[in-house]
């Protein structure tokens, strides 16, 4: 009899940590991961076991498939978009063919179990492209179905894998005898910048926040590579992993659409960094902005409407900018670096 578990890839990396810390405390005693790399000792004490292995290599995945009964799968390893933009050819085989080997596996699995697998998939703002500083300023929030123009192959690969996700769920080989409507659960939630007081992101271009607040509470100078009005949507990691939790555990009828926005709060660069100095009045941060990485964040929404996760599966952020900073950052980075 195989196993029964719950897949998790890219579990070294930011939300792969805090999904293992949630699931793990909610009673989950059968979590596998895979990363490329090995897992440290939080991940390995609370996972049956930490594959290191590259979701690109199909005999590992054939592996697992003839070993476990996987329930669901949140596939987590990506990369990001500034690290997609130095090597756009490995990010689309990563982030696409990586996302397509997943759900296969996804399909094999809930065909010999004859049961639905649901698939969670983290999409990004990225997705969105807004021509012009302009457009980006009147646009107002930003609903799933305006502006789906992505201008990094990031963005492209989450847009698409998008769609892989609905014709795996919906579509899959439909001029076939057999029917596989259904057996895929694909879910998925456009994530806006994540703020972690526990780890730092590698690789993204919303990284300057995370960044900032880090160097700050290490007493670090920091040059933050966007203008002080730089103005896109962020969360913190606590409401990223509740967010999950909640679109994974709604009923499939309540699921209006696939892909869903969630938002906490959108302050610019500057606003950001005047409530890091409430709480580290000695910070040194400069402004030395990176015109092309700049370039990223002027196509990203100033904000986006959640509506619809409030209304299909009750999204609610927890952190507004600031509980952001009294209830999670403050205390948990004090905690790490004091
Ligand atoms: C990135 O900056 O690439 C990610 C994202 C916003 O999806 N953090």
């Amino acid at each position: 009899m195989r196993k029964s578990i719950v897949l998790i890839t890219g579990v070294n990396g930011e939300i792969g940590h805090g999904l293992v810390r949630s699931l793990h405390k909610k009673g989950h005693e059968n979590l596998i991961g895979i990363d490329l790399s090995t897992a440290d000792d939080f991940v390995k004490e609370r996972t049956l076991d930490c594959l290191i292995g590259d979701i690109l290599d199909r005999n590992l995945l054939e592996r697992i498939n003839a070993q476990y009964e996987v329930e669901s799968i949140y596939h987590m390893a990506a990369l990001l978009s500034t690290r997609a933009e130095f090597s756009p050819v490995v990010a689309h085989e990563v982030n696409v063919d990586g996302t397509l080997n997943m759900l296969h596996l996804a399909m094999e699995q809930a065909k010999s179990r004859g049961k639905a697998v649901k698939f969670f998939f983290p999409s990004s703002i990225a997705v969105y492209g807004l021509p012009s500083l302009g457009e980006k300023s009147s646009a107002g929030p930003v609903k799933e179905d305006d502006y789906r123009h992505p201008q990094t192959m990031y963005g492209c690969n989450k847009l698409y894998c998008e769609s892989l996700g609905d014709y795996y769920s919906h579509y899959f080989k439909r001029l076939s005898a057999n029917d596989s409507k259904g057996l895929v659960d694909f879910r998925s939630i456009r994530f806006p910048g994540i703020i972690s007081a526990h780890t730092l992101p590698a690789g993204g271009t919303s990284d300057y926040a995370p960044e900032m607040i880090h160097a700050a509470a290490k007493g670090e100078h920091y040059d933050c590579f966007v203008s002080s009005d730089a103005r896109i949507p962020f969360m913190t990691m606590p409401d990223a992993i509740y967010a999950i939790e909640l679109i994974m555990a709604a009923p499939q009828q309540n699921l209006s659409q696939i892909v869903y926005n969630v938002k906490a709060f959108n302050p610019s660069a500057g606003e950001f960094l005047s409530k890091v100095k409430d709480y580290y009045p000695k910070t040194d941060i400069d402004f030395i902005v990176n015109d092309s990485r700049q370039s990223i964040i002027d196509s990203w929404p100033e904000d986006v409407d959640d509506a619809k996760a409030r209304s299909d599966w009750g999204w609610q952020a927890t952190h507004d900018l600031d509980k952001a900073f009294s209830d999670y950052l403050i205390p948990e980075i004090r905690s790490r670096y004091e």
